[in-house]
């Protein structure tokens, strides 16, 4: 009889214990996205009234307060293209309807090279962040010229004069190589001896403000800067981009190695398609993302903003010609209704499941 007693008491005790976890698991699931944390705003306060100056500690982006924080937001397409939606009044549809903390005007170095206007996009985006209380990440978007050391004289000139005219401010970050690329562009002899200059330019007017540093391979090379990274500088972080058609669980396992051998990162642009900017929206694979660069506390920015058709434009083909914002659901593509559940956290991996059923 007692025996018994005891057998059910355990029966009962471990069914009670299997409910509450069960509970336990299932309210963390429902709620993962919904916590007060990535608001655009909150209690009438921006973002950067919140977090105020960024600092990196360890391997973490973190407040003024020293606390880990996690901002996401979206990029522009090359300026030289889309440039007309890098003004004040998308931006500020960006924070109120898309729940965006930062944007990414993208200066292709080449284009900019032979036309130098293309800076007043920036210089937009840069006012446009700072009324709006907006981080901003400068984006010197290395690509064709694969070498950043090829402009590495036009890159100091132009972070110089962004930095000392903008160094004081806490909105700004610098992305100072977007992806450099070639076999014969290495970490050690191209990428490494030019961040170094670039950050002794920044340095020179703002001593705070953080630095991303692109990584070889089209930033897809986190483990070289985390075998060797730049020494006796503060507030470096690292550039890791991925597509998520195109890479997946090994990039991700070299993403938490090198943050764990304290490599500081930031995926400064990924997008939801395929490596081309093309070929397919992916959704489950986007959302496995995700909720890796949320459990990791990376920063990410989502390509991008532009109606020209691809399925990364998250604005549908030809849509809001006159760069307004304002967008409707007839106004975004499959990428942009998705991108913008994301980021207003109304979608994260199970909620997506339960609504494939
Ligand atoms: C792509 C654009 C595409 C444009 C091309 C030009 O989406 O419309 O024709 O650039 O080179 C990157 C780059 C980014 C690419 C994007 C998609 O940083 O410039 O944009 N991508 O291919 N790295 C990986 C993918």
């Amino acid at each position: 009889m007692k025996k018994t007693n005891v057998l059910l008491k355990s029966v009962i005790g471990m069914a009670c214990a299997f409910v509450v976890m069960a509970s336990f698991a299932g309210c963390g699931k429902e709620n993962k996205y919904k916590d007060d944390t990535h608001l655009a705003i909150e209690d009438g306060k921006t973002v950067v009234e919140r977090y105020g100056q960024l600092q990196v500690i360890g391997a973490d982006l973190c407040d003024q307060n020293g606390k880990p924080v996690q901002l996401r937001g979206m990029s522009s397409h090359g300026l030289q293209w889309y440039g007309k939606y890098a003004n004040k009044d998308v931006i500020t549809w960006l924070r109120d309807d898309w729940n965006c903390q930062i944007w990414r005007p993208a200066l292709y170095v080449q284009s900019y090279i032979g036309n130098p206007v293309l800076k007043d996009k920036v210089i937009d985006s840069i006012n446009a962040c700072i009324d709006d209380g907006m981080y901003v990440l400068v984006d010197w978007h290395v690509l064709g010229d694969k070498d950043p050391l090829l402009y590495a004289v036009d890159a100091e000139a132009f972070f110089e004069e962004i930095a000392s005219k903008y160094g004081d401010k806490a909105n700004i970050i610098y992305e100072i190589c977007n992806e450099p690329n070639g076999q014969n562009v290495t970490w050690k002899d191209n990428i490494k001896p030019y961040a170094e200059r670039i950050i002794k330019a920044i340095r020179k007017y703002d001593p705070d403000n953080v630095i991303v540093v692109g990584t070889p391979n089209w930033s897809g090379d986190v483990m070289s800067p985390a075998k060797d990274p730049i020494v006796g500088q503060e507030n470096i972080m690292y550039t890791i981009h991925f597509y998520t058609g195109s890479h997946g669980k090994e990039r991700r396992k070299e993403i938490k190695s090198a943050k764990d051998m304290g490599l500081p990162i930031f995926a400064t642009e990924w997008g939801c398609t395929k490596d081309s900017g093309d070929g397919g929206v992916f959704e489950k694979e986007t959302l496995e993302w995700t909720e890796f660069l949320r459990d990791n506390n990376i920063s990410w920015i989502n390509w991008s903003v532009n109606n020209k058709g691809e399925d990364s434009s998250i604005l549908a083909f030809n849509a809001d010609r006159d760069a307004k914002g304002n967008w409707k659901d007839k106004d975004l593509s499959k990428a942009g209704k998705f991108i913008r559940r994301i980021l207003r956290n109304e979608l994260d991996l199970a909620t997506w499941k339960s609504e494939k059923k």
